[in-house]
């Protein structure tokens, strides 16, 4: 030691890396994370990060997440809990096969590789991580019992194969997901997508659409993450409405049954099944040239219409501008008028969505009103517009027109009076819509967990019996995509014998989506060990559901949909006792460089692994929590980094000086008013961190406060204190900062009072300190900061008015003109509005 105070470390010996060290190994060498399944059920608690995807290596988004989640975990267990807090690796999927492709390293290899590579980053990190539950979805452990649930599944008739068409892309050579497809193109390459229809395998989410939709009201979770939710899962009430058509019936769905008076034409979307059926040998005398598409019949019209729908993708057809459609030479009675109204196919009509025909009013609907103007079909406004409304349809409320019995009915009315009608004439009823589709698991691709069913020439498809699981991925060495699943080459293990009778049968050769394996992982993390059951039911009732879990936005909708949606059929199937997964969700806002994305190619990647090299893991993630509100994006700032570095630094300095003092007052007598002073300010820090932790998730706030402890205890040190006081503040201030610096607060802690920190019940302020405790507020004038006040924590808005209004920089900055409002943001600020 070479400090000028003997027996205080300098700046220079300040090793956090040493200190991450000492504590991470008493950590491990207690076991000090690890929960029991016999942890009392009244006292447990579950807090988890998302899962990370395994492909290269860990970035600072992931050290926020779990900063963020291990924070949570620490305050929890202080306050008395059982907490289970594991990790695992998403470890299946596209990344690793397309690297495979690249190098010809096999998947396991550099998935295995980045696996040990996050493990390590998050044993560096020094995250609290009960390790004896570690999972990974791509071992045959783990992925048996994806494969069993997807067996329960299947005999449940929740799991079925069906053709469809799918997104395709030609260049990786497979199916794609609906949200894989971004403006038309593949996520990950770019290529133009392509509709192609192929034998799938889906799960059938839309059975629970009503009650993944109605139990989001019982969720502790952002607000916006539960609307993105409804708005995928997209429920809507109206009507079906039968238009009789040349021998058949065309059935339509629609929001609007009210306006049927001025459904001047139908539109069949150009895969409709019936659209063959009311195809006529010949087009209709006298037929627009328009309407035709310049065709000889209205078969090669739709055929060549089809061929030109086939190359668009779904959001293509969504969102397409122009209206395209052709004639097909097919007419339909409107039941409620008797009009004999043209049948279009057109591809803004979806064949999966509602019945995939709808009736058309151009008066009321934009969409069909852009394309009767473009095909000259006539619009019958039947809700009637305000004043010099023209030139588009009308979509707001108003009374009923040009509708029969419905006239001067406002739009709710007349919904109920048509339903009612069309119910009793037998035209239709009242039907509820989802936008939610079934969800397609299939992939065709190598790196995924095998679908275990296979096909047999006399028994068809028949399910591998759970005492064949698991179906073992072969190891295989071209994973190039050939349109069917690289798998399919693997002809030993294509090959296999039927389960039913013995005789010759395929394998599946499609893999699983990886959403698959990451929808129930939580779920194994609650008996990881567990050889007969995915998780036992006792394990499942202790620590399900999840009280708190933390990740990004972007797995806003599928993640948490397909888990719920796995959750619910589990536990309808008697496997599991509860209905949600996740009963309060955390989403961490993303950290950017110099205001954009972090990215490889950009060259603006901050790497975790270089940060704690150079200052430690507590800075690193003292920092990521202090850069601002957590679930707010914010800018990476190398100074901001020193700040926090600084801040741990002096934390310990003073820490060693008060732990190696022997005096009874450092820095000079006592000062019984400064000693008051300290004593509240730790009242308030332990007040402010425990609110701004409780469901707050200010851990920004929270890290200010106790960088202001310190100050004070600097201030107090210099000035003269009475040694336990300063020495009861740092530690207080250490005891505050485990769930954000755990090394530090461990070595400081340890230093003052020889305890564990961690072991320690998590503190409460001295509530008679509290009520004396006094407030500072800033004074503004029409917005300005002018100076501050002090006032006692509890005085009134009228206290406070008067305070600010007799401070001479406010009476400076008033002058002579007039006070016309004061505004008190209790706890922060007094604006005084002067004109
Ligand atoms: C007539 C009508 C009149 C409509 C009106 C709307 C307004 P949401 O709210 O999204 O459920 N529709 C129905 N099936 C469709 C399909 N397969 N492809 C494209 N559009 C379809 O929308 C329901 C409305 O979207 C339905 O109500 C139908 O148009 C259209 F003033 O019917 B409506
Ligand atoms: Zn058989």
């Amino acid at each position: 030691m070479t400090g000028a105070v003997p027996g205080v470390s300098t700046d220079e010996d300040f090793d956090p890396r040493a200190i991450d060290e000492r504590w991470q190994r008493v950590w491990r060498d207690e076991r000090s994370w690890e929960v029991s399944n016999t942890a009392p059920a009244d006292k447990t608690a579950y807090v988890l990060e998302m899962l990370p995807y395994t492909s290269g290596e860990p970035h600072v988004g992931h050290l926020k997440n779990y900063a963020v989640g291990d924070a949570v975990a620490h305050f929890m267990r202080r306050q008395g809990y059982y907490v289970l807090h594991p990790m695992g690796y998403d470890a299946f999927g596209l990344p690793a096969e397309n690297h495979a492709i690249r190098t010809g390293k096999h998947p396991r290899t550099s998935t295995d590789e980045s696996i040990a590579s996050f493990r390590e980053q998050f044993k560096q990190w020094g995250i609290s991580i009960d390790w004896t539950r570690e999972i990974s979805t791509h071992s045959p452990e783990y992925y048996r019992w994806t494969q069993w649930i997807f067996l329960q599944l299947f005999k449940a008739g929740l799991a079925y194969r069906k053709q469809a068409a799918v997104n395709w892309c030609p260049k990786d050579a497979t199916v794609l997901a609906n949200e894989q497809v971004v403006n038309g193109r593949c996520e990950r390459c770019g290529s133009l997508v392509e509709q192609r229809q192929l034998e799938q395998w889906f799960f059938r989410i839309t059975q629970y659409a009503e009650r993944l939709l109605n139990d989001l009201d019982g969720l502790d979770w952002p607000t916006h993450v539960k609307l993105m939710q409804q708005n995928w899962i997209g429920r809507s009430e109206g009507s079906t409405i039968r238009f009789p058509a040349g021998g058949t019936d065309i059935e339509v769905f629609t929001t609007r049954p009210d306006t049927v008076f001025g459904a001047t034409y139908l539109v069949l979307a150009p895969e409709h099944p019936l659209v063959d059926k009311i195809v006529p040998n010949a087009w209709p005398s006298g037929v627009d040239s328009q309407w035709t598409a310049g065709a000889a019949t209205p078969a090669e019209a739709v055929a060549a219409y089809r061929t030109a729908t086939g190359l668009k993708s779904e959001l293509d057809r969504q969102e397409s501008k122009d209206k395209t459609g052709v004639f097909t030479g097919g007419y339909a009675t409107n039941p409620v008028n008797g009009e004999q109204i043209p049948v279009f196919i057109a591809d803004y009509v979806l064949m999966g969505y509602g019945t995939g025909a709808i009736m058309a009013v151009p008066g009321q609907d934009q969409r069909d009103w852009d394309f009767a103007a473009a095909f000259g079909l006539p619009i019958i406004r039947t809700v009637e517009t305000s004043e010099g409304f023209d030139g588009e349809a009308y979509t707001a409320e108003g009374p009923a027109i040009n509708s029969g019995f419905l006239n001067g009915m406002g739009v709710a009315e007349a919904k109920k009076t048509i339903i009612a009608w069309l119910e009793q004439q037998d035209h239709g009823k009242a039907t509820v819509q989802y936008k939610l589709r079934d969800w397609l698991l299939s992939r065709q691709r190598y790196w995924g967990c095998p679908i275990p069913v296979v096909y047999c020439d006399s028994c068809g498809l028949v399910p591998v019996p759970e005492n064949q699981l698991p179906v073992r991925l072969p190891d295989i060495e071209d994973y190039t995509p050939k349109g069917k699943s690289p798998l399919a080459a693997a002809a030993d293990w294509v090959a296999t014998r039927c389960p039913h009778c013995d005789g010759p049968a395929r394998r599946e050769t499609d893999t699983m989506d990886t959403f698959v394996d990451s929808s129930w992982y939580y779920l194994r993390y609650c008996d990881p060990k567990n050889e007969q059951a995915p998780l036992g039911i006792d394990a499942a009732q202790r620590w399900m559901p999840i009280n708190q879990y933390i990740g990004g936005i972007e797995h806003a909708i599928l993640h948490l949909l397909y888990s719920r949606f796995l959750c619910k059929a589990l536990a309808d199937l008697g496997h599991l006792p509860v209905q949600e997964p996740f009963g309060a969700l955390f989403t961490q806002g993303m950290i950017t460089r110099n205001g954009a994305k972090m990215s490889k190619s950009k060259g603006n990647v901050v790497s975790p692994r270089t940060i704690i090299e150079k200052y430690g893991a507590d800075t690193a993630r003292c920092y990521v929590l202090f850069m601002g509100p957590p679930d707010a994006g914010a800018d990476w700032s190398d100074t901001g980094v020193e700040g926090v570095y600084r801040f741990l630094r002096r934390l310990l300095r003073f820490t060693t000086q008060v732990a190696t003092s022997e005096l009874a007052t450092i820095g000079g007598a006592a000062d019984p008013e400064l000693d008051l002073a300290l004593r509240r300010k730790v009242a308030w820090a332990v007040k402010k961190v425990t609110d701004d932790m409780s469901g707050r998730f200010a851990f920004n706030t929270a890290i200010a406060a106790l960088m202001e402890l310190t100050n004070e205890c600097s201030k107090a040190l210099q000035e003269g204190i009475d040694r336990d006081t300063v020495k009861f503040a740092l530690s207080t201030a250490a005891s505050l900062l485990l769930p954000f610096a755990p090394h530090m607060a461990s070595e400081c802690y340890y230093m003052l009072t020889g305890e564990h920190v961690w072991k320690q019940p998590w503190p409460e302020p001295d509530e008679a300190l509290l009520r004396t405790e006094t407030v500072q507020l800033a004074c503004q004038v029409n917005g300005k900061v002018r100076g501050r006040i002090s006032v006692p924590q509890d005085a009134s808005e009228d206290a406070i008015r008067e305070a600010a209004l007799q401070l001479e920089e406010v009476e400076q900055a008033v002058g002579d003109r007039s006070v016309k409002r004061v505004v008190v943001v209790p706890g922060r600020l007094v604006n005084i509005v002067v004109g």
